[in-house]
């Protein structure tokens, strides 16, 4: 493969991974964060800054808290924690849409006033990431467990603040999913599970823009398309128009998708949740709180079960209805956990299927973003076809949790196997391995420092 690809910079051997990993994550550190990448990404990201400090928790532990301190002193005051922290030093003209176009500090009160982000949010892998940061603390001289135990203390509120705001803002209807009001907040943007929503906007007036992450790829094709984009921004207009007001959005935006991906997620991170709220010794009434967001998500992803695709769909307010297309969001119940056995079989069986890592013309048994058997299947499209290391290493913690140890060693296995070829890039064509997007990406690299430092036995 290294033949193939000889432009790449291949992981090399299994046993050099691990520094190989370390050093992309410092080479892409600026001052307390991490640039999900080099070039195409000079801005902090919320979810991948949460994997970045999972992956930082096992080779630095001051950097990791770091990561998210700096995040966190970025939420706003409805506990919503920014997708995008702005870098006033980032170059200019290095990604659309910038701080300007969002202009988020002066349409909203509740957008933090020191600094510029984003208006919208993503999923909340961060109580996983901070639950590292303790796992990988404890033990370890006094010192640094008291440091944990303070970073701890410290994060909780926020914590709670965040998963509140999911729990409330995003769910008005008490349904145990969150909502999500762009492509951009589900973190897979292109994805084929957005297409109907997308598709049934009428744009507007549009302001004029200029695209310029597709001067860091090799081939606009990687990218989502500029009818996308213009979706996007129109979109982002219209969050503009309600000042980011979370009411005004829920009663007049016309993209408004219940994610089981982020359901999920946030059932995951809720458990996490618990147990640092056990930590930090937050009352009784704080845990029951949380555990009852653990149970009405569950009951709410398994109310997305799709008995004939044997996956879990997305499902559209405004339309009222599911969107019917196989990807990978579809595992949301293994993520999610707490299944019954049947419904572990059930979602085993998608799995290992020719639909996802049984498709006999893969380079590796790992899943594509985008069922190969949907119509929207792309190879090199982004989120409609390629495998992403950070979406194998959220199935593979899952089997972990679910006590599926030798289908997780497996996922690790090709994973690994994968960044050993073809480097830390951001995703990969399915069929070749050949590695797109984003050469030197972050969460890659961190994803495969935990998956390295954690038995699979006890993840
Ligand atoms: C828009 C940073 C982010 C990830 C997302 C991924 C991509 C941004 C973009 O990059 O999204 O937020 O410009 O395409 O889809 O998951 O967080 O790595």
């Amino acid at each position: 493969m290294e033949e193939q690809f000889p432009e790449r910079q291949a992981a090399g051997g299994l046993d050099r991974v691990n520094p190989l990993a370390a050093g992309v994550l410092r080479r892409n550190g600026i001052k307390s964060w991490t640039k999900p990448a080099p070039t195409l990404y000079p801005h902090q990201w919320s979810w991948d800054s949460a994997f970045i400090a999972l992956g930082l928790a096992h080779v630095d532990n001051r950097r990791a808290r770091d990561e998210l301190e700096s995040l966190f002193a970025n939420q706003w005051a409805t506990g919503k924690v920014p997708h995008i922290v702005f870098n006033p030093e980032a170059p200019p003209k290095s990604y659309f849409p910038d701080a300007e176009r969002w202009n988020s500090s002066a349409l909203s009160a509740d957008a933090p006033s020191g600094s510029h982000t984003s208006g919208l949010c993503q999923p909340p892998v961060h109580a996983i990431a901070v639950r590292r940061i303790w796992e990988t603390s404890r033990g370890k001289e006094e010192e640094r467990v008291e440091r944990a135990r303070r970073f701890l203390k410290a994060n909780y509120p926020r914590l709670f603040a965040w998963h509140r705001y999911l729990a409330t803002a995003r769910d008005p209807e008490g349904s145990g999913l969150v909502t999500i009001y762009h492509p951009w907040e589900s973190g897979t943007d292109n994805s084929p599970r957005w297409d109907p929503a997308l598709e049934a906007l009428q744009i507007g007036d549009l302001p004029p823009y200029t695209r310029y992450d597709l001067q860091h790829v090799t081939d606009p094709s990687h990218r989502p398309s500029d009818e996308e984009y213009d979706r996007y921004l129109w979109l982002l207009e219209l969050l503009k128009r309600e000042r980011y007001d979370e009411a005004e959005i829920y009663e007049a935006h016309p993209f408004l998708v219940k994610d089981v991906l982020s359901s999920a997620i946030l059932v995951a991170a809720n458990e996490a949740l618990v147990e640092i709220a056990r930590v930090v010794g937050a009352s009784e009434e704080d845990v029951a709180l949380i555990e009852g967001w653990i149970g009405r998500g569950r009951k709410g992803i398994e109310e997305q079960w799709d008995p004939h695709l044997k996956l879990c769909l997305d499902y559209d307010l405004r339309a009222g209805e599911p969107a019917r297309v196989r990807t990978i969001a579809g595992f949301a119940p293994l993520i999610a956990g707490g299944l019954t056995d049947e419904r572990l079989k059930d979602v085993l069986k998608t799995l290992d299927s020719p639909a996802f890592a049984g498709n006999p013309k893969l380079h590796r048994p790992l899943p594509p973003s985008t069922s190969p058997e949907e119509e929207a299947f792309h190879p090199r499209s982004y989120w409609r076809g390629p495998v992403w290391p950070v979406a194998n290493w959220l199935l593979w913690w899952s089997l972990i949790r679910a006590g599926e140890p030798a289908r997780a060693a497996q996922m690790r296995r090709e994973t690994i196997g994968q960044l050993t070829e073809g480097g830390f890039a951001e995703y990969f064509e399915p069929f070749t391995g050949e590695p797109l997007g984003s050469h030197e990406q972050s969460w890659t690299a961190a994803v495969a420092l935990d998956m390295l430092a954690v038995e699979s036995r006890s993840a």
